[in-house]
C-alpha cells in the first residue's frame, strides 16, 4: 500500500480516537487535555499537518482537505462537547441552590434592622409625589441669609432673621454670614435660578430652628414643595393638597379646610387643616367633627418670582411646606418627637419598618 492510501484509513483511526476521548471527557479540564492533545502544538492532529510539507504534490492533494476537515470536525466536536458540559453543569448547580421561598429569611442585619419612620414618611412622600409628576431637589444644610431670607421676601428686622430662631455662623470679613437652613425653600430658590418653568419639585431635608420642647427639636425635616407654570392657581394647589392627603393618610375622602394666613414668601398664603376625630386612643384622620393644621400653602410671592429672574407677569407658581417628623407622628402615632432623635434600638423596633416592605403606591404606602 502507498503513502497515500494508507493515510485516510490512519487519519479515520485517529478520528475515531479523538471523537472517543472527547466523548469521555467528564469535565472541563479534562476536554481542554484532549483539545491540547490532538490540536495542541504538539498534538496528534497538528502533527499530521506538519508532514504536509513533505509530500509529493499528488499526496498533498488528497490529504490536505483530508487533514483540514478532520481539524475542523475536531474543533466543532470539542466546542459542542464544551457546550453540553456547561449545560450539565448549570443543571448540577441549578438543582443544588435551589431554596425554599416559604422558609423564614435567616437572622441578619437586613431582616432585624428597622427602617427609622422619618426615612419611611420620605420613601412615602417620594412615591406620592413621583405618581404627581414631581421630582425631588436638594440642597445644602449650610445656607447663605440672601438664599434662605432675602430672595424668599423676608423683610429686615423679621423675626425669623434673629438669632433667637436661627443658628447662624460667624460674620466674615466681607460682612456676610451663613447660617443653617431654617427652610428647605432655599433648594426652590435655586431651582428657580438654574432652571427654566415649568417647574414640579419638592424638596425634602433636615432644617434647623432654635426651639427645643416635647414637639420641637432644633433638627427637624421638612418637605416643601413648588410648581411654577403659565397656568398655575390655587384650584391646582388644592388638589394636589388633598390628593396628598388622601395617599399620606390612606383616607378615602380627605375633607380639609384652608384658612387665610401670611408668610413673606407667598400671597395669598393659607393654613391647611385636615378634618379628624380625637379618641381615646389618640386621632383619627379624615372623618370627624374637629380640625388638625397639617401644612402652610400659598401661591408663590410675585417678588419671590422676580428675585429668582421668573417675570411674575407670565408665570405663577404655588408651594407648600410641611414637617416630616410631624406628619410622621401623626400618622404613625409617636407621643414624643425627641424619642425620634435618640437612637434608641428599642424604639425603633417597635416604630421602626421592616427594610423589605418599601412603600409603593401599588404595592401599599405602610401596609
Ligand atoms: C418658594 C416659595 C414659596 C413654602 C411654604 C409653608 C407655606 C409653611 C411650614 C409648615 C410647618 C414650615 O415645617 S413647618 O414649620 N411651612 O407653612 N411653606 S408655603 O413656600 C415657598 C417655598 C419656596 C420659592
Amino acid at each position: 500500500m502507498d503513502a497515500a492510501s494508507s493515510q485516510p484509513d490512519e487519519l479515520a483511526t485517529l478520528e475515531a480516537e479523538i471523537d472517543a476521548a472527547i466523548s469521555g471527557a467528564a469535565d472541563e479540564a479534562a476536554l481542554d487535555a484532549v483539545r491540547v492533545s490532538a490540536l495542541g502544538k504538539k498534538g496528534s492532529v497538528s502533527e499530521k499537518m506538519k508532514t504536509l510539507g513533505k509530500m509529493s504534490p499528488d499526496e498533498r492533494q488528497v490529504m490536505g482537505p483530508a487533514l483540514n476537515g478532520l481539524k475542523a470536525r475536531v474543533g466543532d466536536a470539542i466546542a459542542a462537547r464544551r457546550d453540553a458540559l456547561a449545560a450539565e453543569a448549570l443543571t448540577r448547580r441549578l438543582e443544588a441552590e435551589r431554596v425554599d421561598v416559604t422558609l423564614a429569611p435567616p437572622k441578619s442585619a437586613l431582616v432585624e434592622g428597622r427602617v427609622h419612620p422619618i426615612s419611611q414618611t420620605m420613601d412615602e412622600l417620594f412615591a406620592i409625589f413621583a405618581d404627581l409628576g414631581f421630582s425631588v431637589a436638594e440642597g445644602p444644610d449650610i445656607e447663605t441669609d440672601d438664599l434662605n431670607f432675602t430672595k424668599l421676601n423676608f423683610p429686615d428686622g423679621h423675626p425669623a432673621r434673629d438669632e433667637h430662631d436661627t443658628f447662624f455662623f460667624p460674620q466674615r470679613e466681607d460682612g456676610t454670614r451663613r447660617l443653617l437652613r431654617t427652610h428647605t425653600s432655599p433648594v426652590q430658590i435655586r431651582t428657580m435660578l438654574n432652571q427654566k418653568p415649568p417647574i414640579r419639585i419638592i424638596a425634602p431635608g433636615r432644617t434647623y430652628r432654635n426651639d427645643s420642647d416635647q414637639t420641637h427639636t432644633p433638627m427637624f425635616h421638612q418637605v416643601e414643595g413648588l410648581v411654577v407654570d403659565e397656568t398655575a392657581h390655587v384650584g391646582h394647589l388644592k388638589w394636589v393638597l388633598r390628593e396628598f392627603c388622601k395617599a399620606f393618610f390612606e383616607v378615602e375622602d380627605a375633607s380639609m379646610r384652608f384658612r387665610a394666613s401670611y408668610f413673606p414668601f407667598t400671597e395669598p398664603s393659607y393654613e391647611v387643616d385636615i378634618r379628624c376625630r380625637r379618641t381615646k386612643d389618640g386621632i383619627e384622620l379624615g372623618a370627624g367633627d374637629d380640625w388638625l393644621e397639617i401644612l402652610g400653602s400659598g401661591m408663590v410671592h410675585p417678588n419671590v418670582l422676580a428675585n429668582c429672574g421668573i417675570d411674575p407677569d407670565k408665570y405663577q407658581g404655588f408651594a407648600w411646606g410641611m414637617g416630616i417628623d410631624r406628619i410622621a407622628m401623626l400618622k404613625y402615632g409617636m407621643p414624643d418627637l425627641r424619642a425620634f432623635f435618640d437612637g434608641d434600638a428599642r424604639w425603633l423596633s417597635h416604630y421602626g419598618f421592616a427594610a423589605f416592605d418599601r412603600p409603593s403606591l401599588a404595592g401599599g404606602l405602610s401596609k
